[in-house]
């Protein structure tokens, strides 16, 4: 059995409801744990579709998704949430406070754990200056902190739930380009035995990938390394230059 945190996806295609062409189409990789497998492509090209489908947001219309070796409807709702830890595009925090929001996933967790989170999201800094810090009161939908702050406390509370599988939806893309590399490198670490899978917008965040997918209309066109595919895709090229 491939190891537990794996994501396979076998010749995956996938319409929403109701439309008539499918939004993914043959769609096959696998993410292994210890790496990062990045997917880079325009918008509307499916990216987002394609990592839903992971915690069965929605399901498959062709083809199969295994966890770990396990196909996703056989695995449950519950392994799903406690393996897999999803940034959404738009991350959403719920009213309450800082620390309830950081415990979603992670009810189990020492202080510690959550400020050790908060750390390496670069997510510490603006909390600890909150006044009530972890008790400081978020509103509903997160409105009273900045998008960048909330996509850092989604990203928080993500890695306080030690997932065996990280998905981020662009979850870099409000920040700063300094505050993004400095969070990847703090990525490294706690990250380093899961399989991480990002969605990307800009291609500095990904140049160091294990494996970049680009997807092009629902479709995969070309994969590799961030050097081969200078080589070999004119998709690729067109993205590092636009
Ligand atoms: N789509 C729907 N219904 C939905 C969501 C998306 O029909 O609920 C369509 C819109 C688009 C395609 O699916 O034509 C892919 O959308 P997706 O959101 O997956 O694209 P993306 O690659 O994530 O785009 P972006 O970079 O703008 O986030
Ligand atoms: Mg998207």
């Amino acid at each position: 059995l491939p190891e537990p945190g794996t994501v396979e996806f076998k010749d995956v295609t996938f319409g929403y409801p109701g439309a008539e062409a499918p939004v993914l189409s043959n769609i096959s990789f696998t993410a292994k744990p210890g790496q990062t497998t990045a997917i880079i492509g325009s918008t509307g090209a499916g990216k987002t579709t394609l990592l839903n489908l992971i915690p069965r947001l929605y399901d498959a219309t062709e083809g199969e998704i295994l966890i770990g070796g396990v196909p996703l409807k056989e695995l449950g709702r519950e392994a799903i949430s406690q393996n897999i830890s999803a940034v959404p595009q738009r991350p959403y925090l719920f009213s309450g406070t800082i620390e309830s929001n950081l415990r979603f996933g992670a009810q189990d967790a020492e202080e510690e754990e959550l400020w050790e989170a908060l750390r390496i999201a670069q997510a510490d800094g603006f909390v600890s200056e909150r006044e009530g810090q972890l008790e400081s009161k978020i509103s509903q939908g997160g409105t009273n902190v900045s998008g960048g702050q909330r996509q850092r406390l989604c990203i928080a509370r993500a890695l306080a739930a030690k997932p065996k599988t990280y998905l981020f939806d662009d979850s870099f893309s409000a920040l700063d380009v300094s505050t993004d590399a400095k969070l990847r490198a703090a990525l490294v670490e706690p990250t380093k035995d899961a399989a991480v899978i990002i969605v990307a917008q800009r291609v500095s965040t990904i140049t160091d990938a294990d494996q970049i997918l680009v997807l092009d209309h629902g479709e995969i066109v070309a994969r590799g390394t961030h050097e081969e595919l200078l080589e070999s895709s004119e998709t690729y090229q067109e993205i590092v230059t636009s």
